[in-house]
C-alpha cells in the first residue's frame, strides 16, 4: 500500500500506540507473574498491528467493543493507561473501580464501550449501539473486536444476520490468531477463513494480513468510509498469531516452537519500523526514543496502580443495576 509522504506524522504516531500497547502488556506480565495481579490475563502481544490499525480510522464518537483479550483494543481507542493499569490491578482508580479486571473493561470517555470474557458476548451489544447510531444519523460506527473462536457461537452467526437485515453501521473486526484456547483453527471448524460466514450473510468482507498495520489501516478506511455513509455493515478479518499462550502462565505446548518463531519474525512492530526506516520516514534515534517513552509511562501507570487504594469492601455491590 502506498504511503503517502505528507501523512507521515500519523504513521510515527501509529507505531508509538503499537510501542504503547506492547510495553503495556509486557508490563502487565511482569506483574502478574510477581502476583500484583489476579486472575486470568490474556495478552495480545502480537497482534497489536490490529488494534491500532483498525481504531486509527475512527472517531472519539465511534463505539468499540472488545473481548477477554482486550487490553490493546482499549489503548488503540484512547484508553488512559493509568486508570487501565489500575483495572487490570484490582484497584479502585480503575475504570470499573477494579471490579472488572482485565476481562471487563469500560473506558467510556473515548468510546470504548466494555468488554466481556463470554466468547462472541459483546458482538449483539454492538449491534445495539449501531442501532442506536444510526437513529442518531451522526454518521458514527460501532465497532466490535473477537476471535476466531466466537465464529462457532451463537451471537456471532445472530449479529452478522441482524445487522446485514437492519443494515446497522457495525463493523466486525475478527482477529484470527489461528488458536481459540489450546485448539487450532482447523480443529473447530471446516470454515478456514472466517469472512466467508460474512458473505453467507451478505455483508461486504476481506482478509487481511493482520500483521500488516497499513493492510489493515486500508481495509478498515474502506469499511469505514462505507459504513458512515449507510451501506451497511462491514466485515474484516485479520490474520494474526498471539506471541504469548492463551493466558498467561499458559506454558502453549499445543504450539510448535518452529510456528512461534515465524511469527515473530512477523512481529507487526519491527515490520512497521522496518517499513518506516526504508521511507526515511523515521531514525533509529526516534525508534529507541518512542519505546523508551512508551516503557516510561507504562512504568508511571504501574507505579501509580500499586501505590492506589484496593476497592472498600463496602462498595461491592455499588454501580451493579439489575
Ligand atoms: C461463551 C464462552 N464459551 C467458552 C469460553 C471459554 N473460552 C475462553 S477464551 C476461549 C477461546 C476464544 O478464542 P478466540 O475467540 O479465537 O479468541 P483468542 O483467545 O484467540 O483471542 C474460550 C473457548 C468462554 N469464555 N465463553
Ligand atoms: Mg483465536
Amino acid at each position: 500500500m502506498a504511503v503517502k509522504k505528507n501523512n507521515s506524522q500519523e504513521l510515527v504516531a501509529l507505531l508509538r500506540r503499537m510501542w504503547l500497547i506492547r510495553a503495556f502488556e509486557e508490563k502487565v506480565s511482569v506483574l502478574y507473574a510477581a502476583r500484583e495481579i489476579q486472575g486470568l490475563v490474556h495478552l495480545g502481544i502480537g497482534q497489536e498491528a490490529v488494534a491500532v490499525g483498525a481504531c486509527g480510522q475512527l472517531r472519539v464518537d465511534d463505539y468499540v467493543y472488545g473481548g477477554h483479550r482486550s487490553h490493546g483494543h482499549a489503548i488503540a481507542k484512547g484508553a488512559d493507561i493509568n486508570r487501565l493499569m489500575a483495572e487490570i490491578a484490582g484497584r479502585a482508580t480503575g475504570y470499573c473501580r477494579g471490579k472488572g479486571g482485565s476481562m471487563h473493561i469500560a473506558a467510556k470517555e473515548c468510546g470504548f464501550v466494555t468488554a466481556t470474557g463470554v466468547v462472541g458476548g459483546t458482538m449483539p451489544l454492538a449491534l445495539g449501539a449501531a442501532f442506536a447510531a444510526k437513529e442518531r444519523k451522526k454518521g458514527q460506527v460501532a465497532v466490535v473486536f473477537f476471535g476466531d473462536g466466537a465464529g462457532q457461537a451463537g451471537p456471532f452467526h445472530e449479529s452478522l444476520n441482524i445487522a446485514s437485515l437492519w443494515k446497522l453501521p457495525v463493523i466486525f473486526v475478527c482477529e484470527n490468531n489461528g488458536y481459540a484456547e489450546f485448539t487450532p483453527l482447523s480443529a473447530h471448524t471446516k470454515i478456514e477463513r472466517l469472512a466467508q460466514h460474512a458473505k453467507t450473510y451478505g455483508i461486504p468482507a476481506s482478509t487481511v494480513d493482520g500483521n500488516d498495520l497499513l493492510a489493515v489501516r486500508g481495509a478498515m478506511s474502506e469499511a469505514v468510509t462505507k459504513c458512515r455513509a449507510g451501506q451497511g455493515p462491514a466485515f474484516l478479518e485479520c490474520l494474526t498469531h498471539r506471541l504469548r499462550g492463551h493466558y498467561e502462565g499458559d506454558p502453549a505446548k499445543y504450539r510448535e516452537l518452529s510456528q512461534l518463531a515465524e511469527w515473530k519474525k512477523k512481529d507487526p512492530i519491527a515490520r512497521f519500523t522496518r517499513l518506516l526506516k526504508s521511507r526515511k520516514l523515521i531514525s533509529d534515534q526516534a525508534v529507541e526514543s518512542i519505546e523508551r517513552e512508551a516503557r516510561g509511562a507504562v512504568e508511571q501507570a504501574a507505579e501509580f496502580s500499586l501505590a492506589s487504594p484496593w476497592p472498600d469492601a463496602a462498595e461491592v455491590a455499588g454501580q451493579v443495576t439489575a
